[in-house]
């Protein structure tokens, strides 16, 4: 980091007052020397500040203090000061280090976010304020839970390497009876489909009471596996009014006689909160803990100037101990969002180390000098038995889960984006809008899978399979519009 401070910085620092100095220092020697964590925003000031004023400002009300200093200040207290230290005012951007003494001990998502993008998201002193990156030093990264179950232990479960999991959503979204709706499930998995996931509204409604979707989910899933030879997985969505109700659901589940890794607990994130994302990690480490983000585009979308980035969003929940979360599909499917958003998204929560926005993050202490080692991690990659060894202290892996208007026909787009087979995909509208069905949905997923995986084009993969040729008919082929779809 470039500490000399330059002209512009110079005259800068001359305009704050005492209490907005006590909020910067831009000669911060080492900002990575494992007391702070750092974090970069772009910001626009409001009203007449200064850049430097206003991310002064910010830095106090995301740490010690309030908009006038305050009488009840102490020396120690003055030491938790979160403080600026680099700014590019052409850019508008600036970085803030975070004494992480300041957060609560073993392990608390929801208390950083309320520093670090709680108040200051809606003070004066900002008309834009974005998260964009944030690092996390060793030592506080040993605080957190990281994820327990991992995509590779549902890989060992299911016996599906070196290919993405295949999954659906059940649709409509909404509406069904619990018969029908575990009737589509057995469609899905007897056409060759690994995962289904429960849509992010379901609960216990009065058409589809909980207790009967699991049972007859339950009995979906013997019959299939019975047919297919195959082991599924199920991720019930465990979201709740209450903590008791949603540990009521997890209990339900648990005691419907599913094979352990034949289930997992989704949680929408953001509405039901990090609070129940950590309690799931904690409670159940034995089950695949799934985030489901709807609402985050109030925070993250590009063209909202407040909030935070799917990269932040996505170290977050690998730091809380989510197994996986979705990242986006990278301007591919129907939901906003570019590979630059996405596909780094996606890097940082599975890999050991990766460059985000700004900042490159280790997620292990394995030396990089050891080649040894490091030859070890990268042919472990998709395996990660490596990481039972604790001596390491490595964060396990956070899978990123990819949905959102995805149909057969775009798996490879997505696989060559993002360079990896190492995610669940869910498509919902992509098998069940199949002129065949959701059972010819399913197929038309596997076949275009498996031409992935021969090598071999799928329209001429198509020749001789009828429903991935039907797929590729009805589907519009959005594959070379993936620049296109983002920027329309
Ligand atoms: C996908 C989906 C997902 C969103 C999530 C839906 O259905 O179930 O919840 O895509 O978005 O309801 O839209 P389709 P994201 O496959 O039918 O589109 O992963 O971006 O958070
Ligand atoms: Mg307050
Ligand atoms: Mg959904």
């Amino acid at each position: 980091m470039d500490i000399v401070i330059t002209m512009t910085a110079s005259k800068l620092l001359k305009t704050l007052n005492p209490k907005q100095r006590a909020y910067v220092n831009l000669k911060l020697a080492d900002p990575q020397n494992g007391e702070y964590m750092l974090a970069v925003f772009h910001l626009v000031p409001g009203g007449k500040l200064n850049i430097l004023q206003s991310a002064s400002e910010v830095a106090a009300e995301s740490s010690t203090g309030t908009s006038f200093r305050v009488r009840t200040e102490t020396p120690f207290s003055r030491e938790l000061n979160a403080l600026v230290y680099h700014v590019d005012v052409k850019r508008e951007l600036v970085w803030i280090a975070y004494p992480w003494r300041l957060f609560d001990r073993r392990g608390n998502v929801q208390n950083i976010l309320t520093y670090i993008v709680g108040n200051i998201l809606g003070m004066k002193e900002i008309s834009a304020l974005k998260l964009l990156d944030v690092w996390f030093p060793p030592a506080m990264l040993e605080q957190y839970d990281g994820p327990s179950y991992t995509l590779d232990d549902m890989r060992k479960y299911l016996g599906v390497y070196d290919r993405p999991i295949l999954g659906t959503i059940i649709k409509p979204k909404m509406g069904l009876t619990s018969a029908e709706y575990a009737e589509v499930c057995y469609d899905f998995w007897s056409g060759g489909g690994d995962f289904v996931k429960n849509d992010e509204p379901q609960a216990d409604q009065d058409f589809c009471p909980y207790d009967k979707m699991v049972r007859h989910v339950k009995e979906a899933m013997d019959k299939a596996v019975k047919k297919t030879g195959r082991k599924k997985v199920h991720s019930f969505n465990v979201s709740a009014a209450d903590f008791d109700t949603m540990i009521k659901r997890c209990e339900m589940i648990r005691s419907a006689g599913f094979e352990p890794g034949s289930y997992a607990f989704l949680i929408d994130g953001i509405t039901a909160g990090w609070m129940a994302v950590q309690t799931l990690r904690r409670r159940y480490p034995d089950v695949f803990i799934h985030f489901h983000r709807a609402g985050h585009g109030g925070f993250t979308r590009p063209e909202n100037p407040i909030g935070f980035s799917v990269l932040v969003l996505s170290k977050f929940a690998r730091l809380a101990g989510a197994s996986g979360i979705h990242t986006g599909t990278a301007g591919v499917g129907k939901m906003k969002g570019s590979p630059d958003e996405d596909i780094v998204a996606a890097h940082n929560i599975l890999h050991f180390r990766d460059t985000g926005h700004f900042f490159r993050q280790e997620w292990a202490t394995i030396p990089e000098k050891d080649k040894d080692a490091m030859h070890l991690v990268h042919r472990d990659m998709a395996h990660h038995v490596i990481l039972e060894d604790d001596s390491w202290r490595g964060m396990k892996k956070c899978c990123p889960i990819i949905s959102g208007g995805l149909n057969p026909t775009l798996l490879k787009p997505f696989i060559d984006l993002i360079g990896s087979v190492d995610f669940i995909t869910t498509m919902g509208a992509g098998c069940h809008a199949h002129p065949g069905g959701t059972n010819a949905g399913a197929k038309a997923l596997v076949q275009s899978c498996e031409a992935y995986m021969k090598g071999i084009d799928i329209k001429k993969y198509a020749k001789n399979h009828p429903e991935l040729a039907a797929a590729i008919r009805f589907f519009p082929a959005k594959a070379k519009d993936i620049k296109h779809a983002e920027s329309s």
